[in-house]
């Protein structure tokens, strides 16, 4: 059975923005955590998209039974997505396990790497860690979802200045994963629905 990953750098923010994605609201500026030390796994519910596919009465009757049966099947393709796909579980890996990653990478369809933009001592080691990660066979059809998180510090990296110290250009052209970058935060869920869409997408 294939499964989804959280990995980062120690204290880059997974549990936090986990936890706020499984919980939106429970994260304020002044909660704190334990490092994870193991692993931990979180449940999130996928709701389907709200988007709404309404028919409208036309002239023709040909073109109205057209829209019916497209609204059929956007329905049920909806609900398709909704049995299917209506949670997912993700194993966050504490960073200070990162040199035990490579032992979970077996049957691994996705990874949400977290990096964390205000720590710029470490956005460098984040990229290289990255790097090393993707290197390995097993993860060659593995989706990649690059979160830069704490994004509502002041003293925090830019997008562009992040990436750049991420050397994600040159990753990107020695990989074959597809890689998403969502910018984003644990407190105000910026971003988030962002990162729902991308664990929806088959
Ligand atoms: N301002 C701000 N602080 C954050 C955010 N996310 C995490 N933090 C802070 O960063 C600290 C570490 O966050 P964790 O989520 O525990 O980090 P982690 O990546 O799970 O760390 P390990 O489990 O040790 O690998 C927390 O105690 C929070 O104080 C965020 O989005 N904004
Ligand atoms: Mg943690």
């Amino acid at each position: 059975m294939s499964s989804c990953l959280c990995l980062g750098p120690s204290q880059s923010g997974k549990t936090h923005l986990l936890m706020s994605v499984q919980s939106p609201g429970t994260i304020t500026s002044v909660s704190t955590s334990v490092p994870t030390i193991g692993t931990n796994i979180f449940t999130i519910k996928l709701p389907t998209p709200t988007k709404t596919t309404t028919v409208t009465s036309t002239a023709s009757t040909a073109t109205c039974n057209k829209q019916k049966k497209a609204a059929a099947a956007a329905a049920a393709s909806a609900k398709g997505v909704r049995s299917k796909n209506a949670e997912i579980n993700i194993l966050e890996i504490g960073g200070s396990m990162a040199p035990m990653w490579t032992s979970y990478l077996e049957n691994v369809s996705r990874i949400i790497y977290v990096v964390d933009t205000s720590n710029l001592c470490q956005i460098s080691a984040a990229g290289v860690l990255l790097y090393s990660l993707l290197a390995d066979p097993r993860l060659r059809h593995t989706r990649i979802l690059l979160v830069l998180t704490k994004m509502d510090l002041a003293y925090r990296q830019m997008r562009n200045e992040a990436l750049l110290m991420l050397q994600i250009e040159k990753l990107k052209k020695e990989i074959n994963q597809s890689i998403t970058i969502i910018e984003t935060d644990a407190i105000s869920c910026s971003g988030h629905e962002k990162i729902i869409d991308w664990l929806r997408m088959p």
